[in-house]
């Protein structure tokens, strides 16, 4: 895995944000030390594949990037006739992602495209694993309803995120203490602040009853947070 050195040197360091072909080269270290409960999310990919999904539905894993959470469903996979799909609007993540699943046997297609525009067939499990903090916020109940539209009876929704707290006071204790887990894990006080700066206006993060809110009005008023550290979150809704 080549370690996540973007923003140790300004000459590479990007301002916004975009997932281009350096940021996919590093992007499994760099998602990896920067995402507190991210290998926990994939347990739950795995899990929700195996409990959750049944004969002839969809899997949708929505900002796919290079497939982590697809390659975990498809481990707790045993429904037959399900069809995975991932969906991500950077051609350098599809290319790894394709390279990445190119061994699973179940079938897996990938696409180009923006999560805000595609329509889903029946699904039985969609994940926006840190994904929906990426899509402009006067977009984000729309998808959601969409996808609530797709899930079949039973159909689970898992939704990750990185979230803003509602008090400014304890906003500023979860930041901290993000910044000391990627301290922690070898980023120095420049990148940390460099890859901040870069994220504005790109990642803009909902509170928690934010979220929960757009899953009711989306139709999914059956969920809950089940993992939290710091200002990351995981939630999972149940139609
Ligand atoms: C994982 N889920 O490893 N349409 C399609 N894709 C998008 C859009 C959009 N509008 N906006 C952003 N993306 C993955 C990790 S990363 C999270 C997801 C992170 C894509 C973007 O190209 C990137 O691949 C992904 O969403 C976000 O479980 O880097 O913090």
């Amino acid at each position: 895995m080549k370690k996540d050195t973007l923003f140790r040197d300004p000459s590479t360091a990007r301002k916004p944000f975009t997932f281009d072909s350096a940021v996919v080269d590093v992007f499994a270290d760099m998602i990896g030390r920067s995402v507190p409960i991210y290998q926990q999310t994939l347990t739950m990919a795995r899990w929700l594949a195996a409990n959750a999904v049944t004969d002839g539905t969809a899997i949708y894993d929505l900002g796919c990037s290079e497939g982590a959470a697809l390659a975990a469903a498809c481990d707790g996979l045993t429904a037959p006739n399900v069809k995975l799909v991932g969906i991500d609007n950077s051609a350098a993540m599809l290319a790894s992602c394709e390279r990445r699943l190119r061994d699973v046997t179940h079938t897996v297609e990938l696409i180009n495209a923006d999560i805000a525009t595609v329509e889903f067939a029946p699904a039985s499990l969609i994940m926006l694993n840190f994904t929906l903090q990426f899509v402009a916020p006067d977009a984000r109940d729309a998808l959601l309803a969409r996808a609530a539209a797709a899930l079949v009876p039973g159909g689970a929704l898992l939704l990750s995120e990185k979230i803003r707290a509602d008090s400014k006071r304890v906003d500023a204790v979860l930041i901290n203490r993000h910044e000391d887990f990627k301290r922690e894990n070898a980023y120095s006080e420049l990148e940390i602040a460099r890859k901040r700066e870069s994220l504005e206006n790109v990642l803009i993060p909902d509170t928690t009853s934010e979220l929960l809110t757009r899953l009711s009005r989306a139709g999914l008023p059956d969920h809950g947070v089940w993992l939290q550290t710091f200002n990351f979150l995981s939630i999972v809704a149940l139609k």
